[in-house]
């Protein structure tokens, strides 16, 4: 490494034991105190008046979209309250009062904010000047937007090649910005677009392509309501998706059934008070999971093929379990994976579950005659090594079922960031699109690279190997939201140049290249004002719905600028006006933008027109039962190996979950409320009878040790917390533990780090 990039930085934070305060988790989600912290937070970050102007606004038909999740909107939303507790404080989090500009930069050394947690960086407020950190300095220093673009520009120039630079995007830019973005690099000649896709949701798009033809979901909000039953597997909605439970409620309401598939009992899947209507403030609520099935951690899969043994046995005796007029006319495997499914024993499988078979005999009987099923999921199915396969198994439920295509059926993989889907549909992807580079050559006129670039497990190793030279981000916080923090923080300090379009502080600002840059960008909820005159951008949610999000409030500071005109400014900066992309002119005018999207990404027409109100559904051939991309024009049922963890006597394993104060690494408060945990982070849930084995007692301090290919990692300083957690399994929030994820473990195929199974030893202070 440079010698002059040796900043005396940490990337841990600060380790401190506050007041921590362990109470009884609580069973219902939302309700009254639901709606109480939404408002304390956002009063406390934006004021009174200023928050309740803008929650009104949200997600509303002519307001923007929540910058917290991507669930969807209903067609017509409910007037003024169509928001969660944890959309209210993404809302606070970006909207604050707080600034920070030059003056903070002076004060504050870049090695003494390192030292801060990630909760304290968050809490300085938002980004409001371009700052440049240069060689060897130690504090970032004002820098004119017009310097940082020239700065990128030259820096781009002096690549060998267009793939020593690297295009990283976080989920919640517009998919103006995305598109823009995508196109800027595939015009530099790089496919290098990691997104945080690629740590996400990456395993449902390759599991959902390779069985279905689509990468996406196919169920839409209504399909919900009337579904017979909702299996909810790895997915805690009541902190992540919080308006999700609205859905459920209907469902329920409507005689459905719900079934919860997760090492935890969540609280939002006990019971959910709903704060739209009185009941939900002063009754009792809508008790949400009929069964919940404590799975062991990565024993999907086996619980799975134990659930389709039994209705395969169900279906040997009353012939009407399964539904073969489906499975014949658009499915392909059936024989094979009934072949497959008898070379299990169903006791080994039911061992593997750690589920009890009653409560699986349960489920078994509520599955065998209904049709209108619906899956759920999220990252405690796709973080694991065998993420893709988990996935698929869940598909050859619903298949079998003949539960796709249909009304109340379906996949329903639920996404995270707010606009992670459209960022994808755009173009923001590493692999190469055969169709849509013809699109590009023909539309806009310049030949996009056919080799194709690298993901996020591909851009650390880049960067840690000295091959990447530049590594720009569109949002988010790299450093911490990847795997093996460590690996990280080298690759990253690698790199000849870094630069952060951003909102909030945080540590990828601190951990950095050579020179780096931060370029403060308008949030969502904000007013985007050119020539006196208000713009829009457009958002695809979780289920493939295109829609105009317009902010309203004063932004943060006259000169912060937005996605997409930072990005055409360094586009022409770089290319001048002898480009068949008229750069300039892109970033000024999104209806352009909108009619190059229209005529390069696949599905998108008329936005102009069609995104206005409730918007438009991006086509989706499942929801029309077309299945003439896959081998033999159908459906695929496929055979998933059971997952093989060699734990050692003293191991166990691993999630790395969210707590419900934080938006991933944005931490927005020290309390997990509805698991009883306040003023603390750095714990680890772990099954009491674990405990008495080993002799660890509530609030011991453990440090957690993880060793892949010979190489210990440790995560510093967790208090123990008896937890109802399956025996064998543990649970601790992330980013803290990321340190512990080897950067070369992942899922097959999707190379999603492996975050929610990794094997782990706890050793006492
Ligand atoms: N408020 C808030 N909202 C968010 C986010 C946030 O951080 N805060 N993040 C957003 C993003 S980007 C995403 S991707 C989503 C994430 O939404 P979730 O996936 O709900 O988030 P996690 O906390 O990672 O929770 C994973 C759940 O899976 C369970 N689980 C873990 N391993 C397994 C397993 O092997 N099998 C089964 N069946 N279950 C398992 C865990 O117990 C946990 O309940 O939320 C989005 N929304
Ligand atoms: N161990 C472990 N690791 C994980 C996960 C896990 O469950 N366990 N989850 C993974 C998942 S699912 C995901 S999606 C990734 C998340 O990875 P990222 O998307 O990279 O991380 P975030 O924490 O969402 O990014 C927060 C930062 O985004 C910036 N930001 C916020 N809003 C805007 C905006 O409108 N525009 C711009 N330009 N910037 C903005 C702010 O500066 C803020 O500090 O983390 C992954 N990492
Ligand atoms: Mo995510």
């Amino acid at each position: 490494m440079d010698a002059k990039n040796k900043r005396n930085v940490s990337f841990r934070g600060s380790e401190d034991f506050l007041d921590i305060e362990i109470k009884e988790p609580i069973t219902h989600a939302a309700g009254y105190l639901g709606v109480r912290e939404a408002l304390k937070h956002t009063f406390k970050e934006m004021g009174v008046l200023r928050s309740m102007r803008t929650l009104l606004s949200m997600n509303q038909k002519n307001g923007f979209d929540c910058p917290s999740c991507a669930w969807p909107d209903p067609e017509h939303p409910a007037p003024g309250v169509e928001y969660c507790e944890n959309g209210a404080k993404a809302l606070g989090d970006e909207a604050t009062t707080s600034h920070i500009g030059v003056d903070f930069f002076k004060k504050y050394s870049v090695e003494e904010l390192s030292q801060l947690t990630d909760f304290q960086l968050n809490k300085f407020g938002r980004l409001t000047e371009p700052m440049v950190l240069k060689p060897g300095n130690v504090h970032y220093q004002p820098i004119s937007w017009q310097e940082t673009f020239d700065l990128i520009a030259d820096e781009l120039k002096k690549l060998n090649n267009p793939d020593e630079a690297i295009f990283y995007t976080s989920g919640r830019s517009s998919n103006e910005a995305a598109f823009l973005y995508g196109m800027f690099a595939r015009a530099l000649g790089t496919n290098n677009l990691p997104d945080c896709s690629n740590m996400c949701h990456e395993s449902s798009g390759v599991a959902l392509g390779e069985t279905l033809g689509i990468g996406k979901g196919s169920t839409t909000l209504e399909d919900l309501y009337e579904a017979e039953v909702i299996l909810i597997a790895g997915q805690n909605p009541g902190t992540n998706h919080p308006r999700m439970l609205s859905a459920l409620e209907k469902c329920k309401q409507n005689g459905g059934k719900v079934i919860s598939i997760n090492p935890l009992e969540e609280s939002g899947l006990v019971n959910f008070k709903n704060p739209q209507h009185v009941k939900g403030w002063i009754g009792g609520g809508e008790d949400m999971a009929d069964i919940h099935l404590p799975v062991n951690i990565n024993q999907d899969i086996p619980l799975v093929k134990l659930i389709l043994k039994k209705l395969l046995a169900l279906e040997q005796e009353y012939k009407n379990v399964f539904d073969h007029d489906f499975i014949k006319k658009y499915t392909d495997g059936y024989d094979a994976l009934i072949s497959d499914l008898a070379t299990y024993s169903s006791k080994a499988l039911l061992n593997k579950t750690g589920v009890s078979e009653a409560k699986i005999d349960e489920t078994v009987a509520l599955l065998a005659n209904k049709s209108k099923i619906i899956v759920c999921w999220a990252m405690g199915l796709t973080q694991h090594k065998n993420g893709v396969e988990n996935i698929r198994e869940y598909v050859n439920l619903l298949l079998l079922k003949g539960a796709i295509g249909k009304p109340n059926s379906g996949t329903c993989p639920v996404r995270g960031h707010s606009n992670v889907q459209g960022d994808r549909s755009v173009g923001i992807q590493h692999f190469v699109d055969k169709e849509m580079n013809d699109r590009i050559k023909k539309h806009l006129g310049f030949a996009p690279p056919d080799h194709e670039g690298v993901d996020v497990v591909g851009a650390m190793k880049a960067m840690h190997e000295g091959n990447a030279k530049i590594f720009m981000c569109l949002g988010g916080n790299f450093l911490m939201a990847a795997s093996d923090t460590e690996y990280t923080a080298k690759g990253i300090q690698n790199c000849d140049l870094t630069v952060q379009v951003s909102t909030k502080l945080n540590r990828t600002h601190l951990i950095t290249g050579k020179t780096a840059l931060i370029l403060p960008t308008i949030g969502r909820s904000e007013k985007d004002m050119k020539n006196g005159k208000p713009r829009h951008f457009t958002v695809e949610n979780s289920m493939g719905r295109v829609k105009k999000s317009k902010g309203i409030l004063k932004p943060a500071s006259e000169t912060i600028m937005s996605e997409p005109e930072i990005i055409a400014n360094i586009a022409h900066a770089y290319f001048g006006e002898n480009h068949p992309m008229q750069w300039k002119s892109l970033g000024e005018d999104y209806e352009l933008i909108r009619t190059q999207i229209d005529q390069v990404a696949k599905g998108f027409s008329n936005t102009k027109e069609r995104s206005e109100g409730a918007g438009y559904y991006l086509p989706n051939n499942v929801r029309n039962l077309d299945f003439s991309m896959l081998p033999n024009g159908k459906a695929q049922i496929t055979i998933n190996k059971l997952p093989v963890h060699d734990l050692a006597k003293d191991e166990y394993m691993l999630m790395t979950i969210r707590s419900h104060d934080q938006f991933n690494t944005t931490i927005y408060g020290l309390d997990d409320r509805y698991r009883g945990v306040y003023n603390a982070r750095r714990i680890v849930f772990m099954n009491t009878d674990d405990m008495k084995a080993v002799g660890l007692k509530k609030l011991d301090i453990v440090d957690i040790t993880s060793t892949y290919d010979n190489l210990v990692r440790i995560a510093h300083n967790f208090k123990v917390v008896p937890y109802n957690i399956p025996s064998g399994n543990l649970a601790s929030y992330f980013p803290e533990t990321n340190v512990l994820v080897p950067y070369n473990h992942f899922a097959e195929r999707s190379k999603t780090p492996i975050s929610k199974s990794i094997k782990v030893r706890l050793v006492k202070k």
